[in-house]
């Protein structure tokens, strides 16, 4: 067959701008070469809609015992009692989550976009602001981080169904059992959504969501270096509190509304190529070696948070407890957007991004959230935040001057050809 050299050639340049780069964008990270192998296997040609065991097509006996693998190593991973591995993506997973125990125009409460939080947590412009009425908290303005008591005040005056936690763009770790606590008040159900953090959160470097949170949401492509991917997950199964029942008039188990609310609910057949490399990735974050990596992120996050500030950056909440931290440059008289443009000519990638309280539009912005995941797998350690801190410095310090951002450039690319993408 005719090689398509027109798509291949455009692999191989993004592997080359992959490889040049100082990759800060605190979602990303680079999968092993046997996760990548699994995602790009045979499976992509199997029909498997349903369960292992339960399923609408013959000929699953593979994917079954692939499917049963992955579900099993994520619940060791996490000490979950369930778990469904078949979301997408952390929006379908979230989606999923939503259709099981809401009903339409159910009240939400989730953490602010503009805050950190996630478009699937409520904002208008999502399915979930648009399906429920959503109700938000936020952080302190001047201390950057969560006040519990008036998320607490605001579920008990709005009453919510639902109550997310979880961020995209929040360095500090979360108070799962004060939020059980106030969840419990008003009978609502907690759902934790901890796509980037899940990679700390395994291994026991932060708080544990599952010993508080009725559901667990994640992505399985960030710090957990997973493929692009998404996950359910709970600790115990529990009937639902809100009486709905199968056909023969009995309430439902949770764990049936979820995998119901995943297929046939929000998504069709699974992608068993991309539960396949789940599998290999869960049991790739079971390792010696994965610990020791997930132990450097955060390392590395907490040194570069620390370099910034004595460069009298201003990072919100003034560190980080995780891979990631957001900055606003306000102080500096910049926008997120000149950040991100101009970093980009020195191929350094971080993305704009709003900070609490900003007064410009979510495409200027006031802020970059830069993170450590990526880079870690390249094998960067703290010595290398504090020379990474230097060379952004300089490129925002002369984001005017593109001679010598390109002067920087050619350093950054010689500096990162040492570093292996992932082995
Ligand atoms: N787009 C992801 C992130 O960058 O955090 C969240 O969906």
């Amino acid at each position: 067959m005719h090689r398509d050299t027109t798509v291949f050639d455009l692999i191989i340049q993004e592997k080359e701008r992959q490889m040049n780069g100082i990759e800060l964008i605190a979602s990303e990270n680079f999968a092993s070469n046997q996760v990548m192998e699994a995602a790009g296997s045979v499976l992509t040609n199997k029909y498997a809609e349903g369960l292992p065991g339960k399923r609408y097509y013959g000929g699953c006996e593979v994917v079954d015992e692939i499917e049963t693998i992955a579900i099993n190593r994520a619940k060791e991973l996490f000490g979950a009692g369930w778990a469904n591995v078949q979301p997408h993506s952390g929006a379908q997973a979230n989606a999923a989550v939503m259709l099981a125990v809401l009903k339409p125009g159910d009240k939400i409460l989730g953490f602010d976009l503009s805050h950190g939080g996630h478009l699937t947590h409520g904002s208008a412009v999502n399915f979930s602001g648009k399906l429920y009425e959503p109700h938000f908290y936020g952080v302190e303005e001047d201390t950057g981080v969560i006040n519990y008591d008036k998320v607490e005040q605001t579920a008990l005056a709005e009453k919510p169904k639902l109550i997310i936690c979880g961020a995209s763009a929040y360095s500090r770790d979360w108070d799962y059992e004060r939020l059980r606590a106030i969840a419990d008040q008003i009978d609502a159900l907690l759902l934790a959504d901890i796509s980037h953090p899940s990679g700390l959160i395994a291994r026991g470097l932060l708080n544990d969501p599952l010993e508080y949170c009725h559901i667990v949401t994640t992505t399985t492509h960030k710090t957990l270096r997973g493929p692009r991917g998404g996950l359910i997950m709970m600790r115990d199964d529990f009937e639902n509190p809100f009486g709905y029942k199968n056909p023969k008039g009995e309430l439902r188990k949770m764990s049936a509304l979820l995998d119901s609310g995943v297929f046939p609910g929000t998504q069709g057949g699974p992608l068993e190529h991309i539960i396949a490399a789940k599998a290999v990735a869960f049991g790739e974050a079971l390792t010696d070696d994965y610990m020791d990596y997930i132990v450097q992120v955060k390392k590395n996050a907490a040194v570069m948070a620390k370099s910034f500030v004595d460069k009298g950056y201003k990072v919100i909440s003034d560190g980080t407890d995780n891979h990631l931290m957001l900055i606003d440059l306000r102080s500096k008289g910049l926008t997120g957007k000149i950040a991100e443009n101009t970093l980009i000519k020195a191929d350094i990638t971080i993305n704009k991004n709003m900070v609490p309280f900003d007064d410009k539009s979510p495409f200027v912005t006031s802020g970059m959230r830069l993170g450590t995941a990526a880079i870690t797998t390249r094998g960067l350690v703290e010595e290398d935040m504090e020379k990474i801190v230097d060379l952004i410095d300089n490129v925002l310090s002369y984001h005017y001057d593109d001679g010598k951002i390109e002067v920087i450039k050619q350093e950054v690319n010689e500096w990162m050809r040492n570093f292996p993408l992932n082995k």
